[in-house]
């Protein structure tokens, strides 16, 4: 028997005690981004294949796909990320680029 109201043991979730499972105004999905490779002379083939490969994690058959897309039509895309995935792909690509000393080109735009 109870006395009276318990907000800690009832049923009436007015109090809001709990794990929210039903509808979140706040929440926005977040924009996305285009990660680009452009085409320039003198990058090796092998070497574009393979950042596709290790940094989008793409299949061999899919980055030598892509690669040959951006080498015949000058740019491609590598994938579509949230903003900070984005940024941090274009970042693991141009970093590796400069270690290699090659001069690929990375960059994202807004879908
Ligand atoms: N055009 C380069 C070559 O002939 C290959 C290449 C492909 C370079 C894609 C950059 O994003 C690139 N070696």
């Amino acid at each position: 028997m109870r006395a009276g109201p318990d907000r800690e043991h009832d049923d009436d979730r007015s109090g809001q005690t709990g794990v929210a499972t039903k509808t979140r105004p706040k929440t926005k999905k977040p924009s996305l981004y285009r990660v680009l490779l452009l085409n320039d002379d003198y990058t090796p083939m092998e070497f574009v294949i393979l950042i596709l490969e290790q940094v989008f994690n793409k299949s061999r058959e899919d980055a030598t796909r892509i690669m040959w897309h951006v080498h015949n039509q000058g740019v491609g895309e590598c994938g579509v990320y949230p903003y900070e995935v984005a940024e941090t792909k274009v970042t693991q690509v141009m970093d590796a680029a400069r270690r290699n000393s090659h001069p690929l080109q990375c960059v994202m735009e807004k879908q």
